[in-house]
């Protein structure tokens, strides 16, 4: 896996390399960047799954740090991410994606892809507000990769 970091001109030509040549593109949608309209980051991800799909890899969507959209969760538990409704957190999470960032819905339509997978810290309620919440080892809790990694493997059969 390679990730894209700033670093000049020769670290992006080795990324544009191996998205041309790649057979799985993971666009990460930064949830953080989205509720601070950086369009133009949306926009690189546009332009990047279109190439990429064109060179015939599978394009999928990850939505990173979606834990930040929790405010808007219906308020059907008092915090759906601790009490066994994940699959239900991811469901919403997606049609509030697409339904509450026009430029989400753009992506999804530009790169022909339906499904968005999210990935977020588990979080606790403190004093109002939410908080990663930490396991006995005071390591921070990743939700949604093991969903991720099974459809990648079946992308690949
Ligand atoms: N709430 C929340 N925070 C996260 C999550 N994943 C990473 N972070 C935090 O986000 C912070 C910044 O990470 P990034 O935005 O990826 O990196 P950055 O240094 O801001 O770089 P760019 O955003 O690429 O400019 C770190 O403090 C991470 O701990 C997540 O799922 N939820
Ligand atoms: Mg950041």
């Amino acid at each position: 896996m390679l990730t894209l970091t700033p670093g000049g001109e020769a670290n992006y030509r080795l990324f544009e390399h191996q998205v041309r040549t790649a057979d799985a593109v993971l666009l990460l949608i930064d949830v953080e960047k989205l509720q601070g309209s950086d369009v133009a980051f949306i926009r690189s991800l546009q332009t990047i799954g279109k190439r990429a799909q064109e060179n015939g890899a599978n394009v999928y969507l990850v939505a990173t740090k979606c834990d930040l959209l929790i405010d808007d969760f219906s308020p059907i538990a008092e915090n759906p991410l601790n009490q066994g409704l994940d699959r239900e957190f991811r469901h919403e999470t997606e049609q509030r994606l697409r339904k509450g960032y026009g430029l989400v819905d753009d992506l999804c339509t530009a790169v022909g892809v339906d499904t968005i997978h999210p990935v977020y810290y588990e979080t606790e309620r403190h004093n109002e507000r939410y908080i990663p919440k930490l396991d006995d080892t005071r390591s921070l809790q990743y939700q949604g990769m093991d969903e991720l990694g099974e459809t990648l493997l079946d992308g690949l059969e």
